[in-house]
């Protein structure tokens, strides 16, 4: 684990710089963004998010940006407007035929878009996934936010402390082939086998990562399992739509929420009692070191391999894990004392 303490964590997150929301496809940087791909002067970077629209990823977004600006790149942001498996492929190929330097992904299914980028890859194009994974053979880097048990454990003990440690819970999670719910969802219903023999998840349920999809199957929830205790979104898209229901409904103050995120879309239930608590790490940091390595990868500073370190700017060094990852840091967890600590 990225010897990361929590003091630095919660200083990174306390610095966050204030989200600007861009739009559909953004550039901007006064890098030649000439080149072609494999050229190692070559900093035009593209971010690809899950979908765009997505308050989380215009702050990722933001981060990597910021980072592109120091070293003197050249920034765009592309995406699809939904998070399905294969809406971010034609995005990836028009990268390719433009020579960009490297691609900055967050994908939607870890194998719907490998074949892209790979052929990305082949025509010298740097890959780096950060916030939701490919197969490791398909991109040259992963940024994780944080580790996976420790983003599994966060919620679940919210949970069962806000439950007192017993009865039914449901899952309200992205689109069902995403890579990073997906590995948290296993790792929560091991961790609550493990550790809270009294919980039991009934059902996962998918919001696709849409607003009113996520707000509706909240609903659904609420209606199939009349004894529901709580319900845990590892979104930020799901956990703001479902607190928005629960903040209206007879639910609110019976049945607990949390999962994952962010401070801004989450402040008015935190005051308004619907959540108690919720977690998240500070997605401009994930961006910003995400662009970094990428920059690295470019400059031919860094391969990939396990033990390559290099500088992300105000965030410091990074050393390249098993597997082609480097860590972000450490989940943190929001609640009424702190919250207003955050704009992000
Ligand atoms: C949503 C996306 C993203 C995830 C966050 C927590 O914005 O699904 O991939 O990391 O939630």
């Amino acid at each position: 684990m990225f010897a990361r303490t929590r003091v630095a964590a919660v200083a990174a997150l306390a610095v966050a710089a204030a989200v600007a929301l861009t739009g559909c496809t953004t550039s901007s940087g006064d890098g030649d963004g000439g080149g072609s791909g494999g050229d190692s002067s070559n900093l035009s970077i593209t971010f690809l998010p899950k979908n765009l629209g997505n308050p989380y990823f215009d702050t990722s977004s933001e981060g990597g940006k910021k980072a592109v600006g120091e070293f003197g790149g050249e920034f765009s942001e592309v995406g699809p407007a939904e998070a399905t498996p294969d809406a971010q492929v034609s995005y990836i190929n028009t990268a390719t035929q433009q020579g960009v330097g490297a691609l900055v992904v967050s994908a939607n299914d870890p194998k719907a878009i490998c074949d892209a980028l790979n052929e990305a890859r082949d025509a010298g194009v740097k890959v780096v996934t950060f916030d939701s994974d490919t197969d490791t053979e398909c991109r040259d880097l992963f940024i994780n936010q944080a580790d996976s048990e420790g983003i599994a454990k966060v919620q679940i003990d919210q949970i069962a402390e806000q439950i007192g440690g017993a009865g039914e819970i449901a899952v309200l999670s992205a689109s069902a082939n995403a890579t990073n719910q997906n590995a948290w969802i296993e790792l929560m219903e091991e961790y609550v086998a493990s550790d809270y023999p009294d919980i039991t998840i009934v059902e996962t349920v998918y919001g696709d990562d849409d607003d009113q999809t996520s707000f509706d199957k909240t609903a659904a929830l609420l209606q199939t399992h009349p004894d529901l205790k709580g319900i845990v979104s590892p979104t930020t898209v799901g956990i703001a739509a479902a607190a928005r229901y629960l903040s209206t409904s007879d639910f609110k103050g019976q049945v607990a929420l949390t999962g994952l995120g962010t401070p801004n879309q989450m402040r008015e239930y935190v005051e308004d009692g619907t959540v108690t608590s919720f977690a998240l790490w500070n997605p401009a940091d994930l961006g910003y070191l995400a662009a970094f390595a990428a920059q690295a990868l470019i400059a031919g500073d860094i391969t990939g391999e396990e033990g390559d370190t290099f500088e992300a700017g105000d965030l410091g060094e990074y050393t390249v894990g098993a597997d082609g990852v480097v860590l972000l840091g450490d989940p943190f967890v929001f609640d009424a004392d702190n919250i207003g600590d955050f704009d992000f």
